[in-house]
């Protein structure tokens, strides 16, 4: 019998992805979804009719188990979350719901309705925040930077202790940052691609951005979702760094954008305080190293092919009229 996949999230970039990739392998894939005046599903737009979508939220613990009563899945990916970091200042609250306490209704939800589901915890690079090591580890301590890092350390931790405490099949993926073609549009790699491409096409001519010095270590999502899933497939519930072990500046994203449509970018951007943060992670870059022993995992795609990746997928969109 196929599989049974229950994903929060789905509508997201690492949905759509892990999606695409559960149906691949087989997998019955359901997916919860947030009712909104106007269904607009864009990135699993490919997928309708093989995914069966729910309604639900993360801050409505009934919801979350009566779904798994409904779908009984075999496994759970809680991909859902407020995920934009300069948001979790002006909604500091609203983050800790859904990023942090979310985390509990769902491990709830399931131990009490599904306690032999495997459950995949989305946790982040941002916990790291002013890092103590370098590279980060599964075992380098936390430090967040912003309301959003605080909540992905709570939510990590009560995954920990789900599985301590009631011997759950619990994981804890501490993913550092990912992006796609499907990468929302605030994002800075998105956001960068984008108007280069809307640079490019004559219908701007400036681009105001934040702090050029941040380091990250950026991955592609297609890669990172096969991660989640190899995590799940394990004899034991363990946690683990999935990233490239390479950094760059946002800088150096810049400069690969702008130079892959022949502009040099210098001439178009300027720093605007507006997108400066209150408390930045200066440096980010993880050592996957467990990951490619336990799970076998290895990433594809490199940073500059990543970003060629968006800006050539943003000329067509734009060119398209679309977003
Ligand atoms: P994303 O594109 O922002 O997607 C977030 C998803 O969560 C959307 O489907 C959103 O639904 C849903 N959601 C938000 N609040 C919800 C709620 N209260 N109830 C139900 N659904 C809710 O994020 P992503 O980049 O795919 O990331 C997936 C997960 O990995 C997130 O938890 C993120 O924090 C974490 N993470 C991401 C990265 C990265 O670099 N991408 C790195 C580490 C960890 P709507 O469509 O209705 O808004
Ligand atoms: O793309 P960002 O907004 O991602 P950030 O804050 O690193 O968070 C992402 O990765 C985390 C994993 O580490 C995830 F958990 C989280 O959900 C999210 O997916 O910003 C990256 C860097 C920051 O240092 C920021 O200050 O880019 C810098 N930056 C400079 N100018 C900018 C801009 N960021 C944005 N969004 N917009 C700018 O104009």
């Amino acid at each position: 019998m196929a599989k049974r996949a229950l994903i929060t999230g789905i509508t997201g970039q690492d949905g759509s992805y892990l999606a695409e990739l559960l149906l691949k392998k087989g997998y019955e894939v359901h997916g919860m979804v947030r009712r909104s005046s106007e269904e607009k599903f864009e990135r699993i737009a490919h997928l309708q009719g093989k995914v069966t979508l729910h309604q639900g939220d993360l801050l409505d613990q009934f919801s979350l188990a009566a779904l798994l009563s409904l779908t009984q899945p075999d496994e759970v990916y809680n991909l859902a979350a407020q995920s934009f970091v300069p948001t979790s200042w002006n909604q500091p609250v609203l983050t800790g719901e859904f990023t942090a306490l979310g985390v509990t209704k769902m491990l709830e939800a399931i131990r009490h309705t599904r306690p032999q589901v495997r459950f995949y915890q989305a946790s982040s690079s941002e916990m790291f925040g002013k890092v103590l090591e370098v590279p980060q580890t599964e075992d380098t301590p936390f430090y967040p930077r912003s309301p959003y890092g605080v909540a992905k350390a709570y939510g990590h931790h009560i995954t920990v202790n789900y599985r301590e405490s009631f011997k759950l099949f619990a994981v804890s993926g501490i993913l550092f940052n990912h992006e796609s073609p499907r990468r929302g549009l605030e994002f800075v790699t998105r956001k960068v691609t984008y108007n280069v491409a809307r640079i490019k096409h004559g219908l701007q001519d400036k681009l105001p951005m934040g702090n050029l010095d941040a380091k990250r270590d950026w991955g592609f999502a297609g890669d990172y979702v096969d991660a989640m899933w190899r995590m799940l497939q394990q004899d034991e519930p363990d946690d683990y760094v999935v990233s490239t072990n390479e950094t760059h500046t946002v800088k150096e994203l810049v400069e690969i954008a702008f130079a892959r449509v022949g502009l040099d970018y210098t001439k178009y951007v300027f720093t605007d305080p507006a997108f400066v943060r209150p408390a930045e992670v200066d440096l980010l870059i993880g050592d996957a190293a467990k990951a490619k022993k336990k799970l076998g995992w290895e990433p594809t795609v490199r940073f500059k092919e990543l970003v060629e990746m968006m800006v050539d997928a943003d000329m067509e969109r734009v060119k398209a009229g679309q977003r």
